[in-house]
């Protein structure tokens, strides 16, 4: 340090005459001074070394990530050779919005998923049936994906439709490799029977009371449950209160997903990443299981009229905050809970595993998107355009 130490005093002081009082201030202002910039040092050393003790230790994980990721496959999904599975090394790579040259071309020519909900089948016991395959669908224009498609059709699975109080009886079919399972959410069961895993090429069957009003997720239970429904194993059951609804128009129903690709799924299909699964890091967010399908093709009401949404966030994790640009949601069933409904809210929160059901009633022609708020979401595809009326300069579907 520079200064002098101040039980000694430097002998030179003491030969001369005493100093005035300001000369004895600057002293020690330049003493205490000298302690600061003392004190800098040292500090300045400390922190010199604690950077190279981080850079140390920043190489010593990044060695254990590298090695953590050349061990990791051998723990990959076992029944799907093709998955990846590096545990949670980082860094991810991400496929978002990675298309094909002609992804304009595609996205007109697809087919969207059916969002209308349909009516409800007479009599007390609905049957449902569904088999399960496993298939490659599009995610996005170009872009395939090998799903386990709970009803030969991709993700989501059918919508089911019933009144509260029916009965339904679902058979599920394993027309899949691995066995799987099937979990109802709008169902009051012991799960360790109902959604046992079936084996592939077995069915099974049980029964249910659709008991309580609402939109409730379905979708596979069996172990790891990230991966069943990251692979497109969900799908949405609407139970209309025995009591009705007000009237509406219009009634789509969407079930908000998000999916996770080892691959570009552009020159061969993707699979499931769980690494990007388990870190939250989507490639696409849709609605009904294609991104912006509904934008190409977007779904349709009069000036007037009023249209319902049913909406379920399947995730696998992340929500929806719901949400239709250039309108309030005049009605809003939130969490399901159809014995109330808010008024003239803007966006409302539906939790993975959960459902809500929204009205809108637009007079006014136009494109109102309706969105996941949340605004990555819009970005990897979890958007679409109710279109009302037939406004100028669009396409008409
Ligand atoms: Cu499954």
């Amino acid at each position: 340090m520079a200064t002098y130490p101040s039980s000694h005093p430097n002998p030179a002081a003491q030969t001369e005459p005493p100093k005035p009082w300001f000369a004895q201030f600057a002293l020690v202002a330049i003493i205490l001074l000298g302690i600061a910039v003392g004190v800098f040092a040292v500090a300045a050393v400390t922190t010199m070394y604690a950077a190279d003790d981080a850079r140390d230790e920043a190489k010593a994980v990044a060695a254990q990530v590298a090695g953590g990721r050349q061990a990791a496959p051998a723990a990959s999904t076992a029944s799907h050779d093709h998955a990846t599975d590096h545990n949670t090394a980082l860094p991810l790579t991400t496929f978002a919005g990675v298309v094909p040259e002609n992804a304009a071309e595609l996205a007109e020519a697809h087919t969207p998923y059916d969002a209308a909900l349909k009516p409800v089948p007479a009599g007390d016991l609905v049957k449902v049936h569904m088999t399960l395959k496993d298939m490659t669908v599009e995610v996005a224009p170009g872009v395939k994906y090998n799903t386990w498609a709970f009803d030969g059709h991709g993700a989501p699975g059918p919508v089911v439709h019933v009144r509260q109080g029916q009965t339904v009886e679902m058979t599920l079919t394993n027309g899949g490799a691995i066995p799987h399972s099937i979990d109802f959410h709008a169902a009051r069961i012991a799960p360790n029977v109902a959604f046992r895993d079936v084996a592939p090429g077995d069915s099974f069957t049980f029964r249910f009371t659709a008991g309580d009003p609402g939109v409730f997720m379905y979708h596979c239970g069996t172990k790891p449950v990230l991966a069943h429904i990251a692979n497109g194993m969900y799908g949405a059951i609407v139970v209309e209160p025995k009591a009705g609804l007000p009237p509406a128009d219009n009634e789509y129903v969407l079930v908000a997903s998000e999916w996770y690709l080892n691959g570009d799924g552009i020159t061969k299909p993707a699979s499931l990443d769980m690494a990007k699964a388990r870190a939250m890091m989507p490639d696409w967010t849709t609605f009904n299981g294609y991104a912006n399908q509904y934008v190409t093709h977007p779904l349709t009401a009069d000036p007037g009229e009023t249209t319902r949404f049913w909406v379920v966030a399947a995730g696998p994790t992340l929500d929806t905050n719901f949400h239709v640009v250039g309108t309030i949601l005049d009605r809003a069933w939130v969490n399901g809970d159809m014995s109330q409904y808010q008024r003239g809210v803007q966006t409302v929160l539906v939790p993975a595993g959960g459902g809500a059901v929204f009205d809108v009633k637009i007079d006014g022609e136009g494109l109102y998107p309706f969105v996941s708020h949340a605004f990555a979401h819009v970005d990897l595809g979890q958007v679409g355009l109710l279109k009302v009326g037939s406004p100028e300069g669009t396409m008409t579907h």
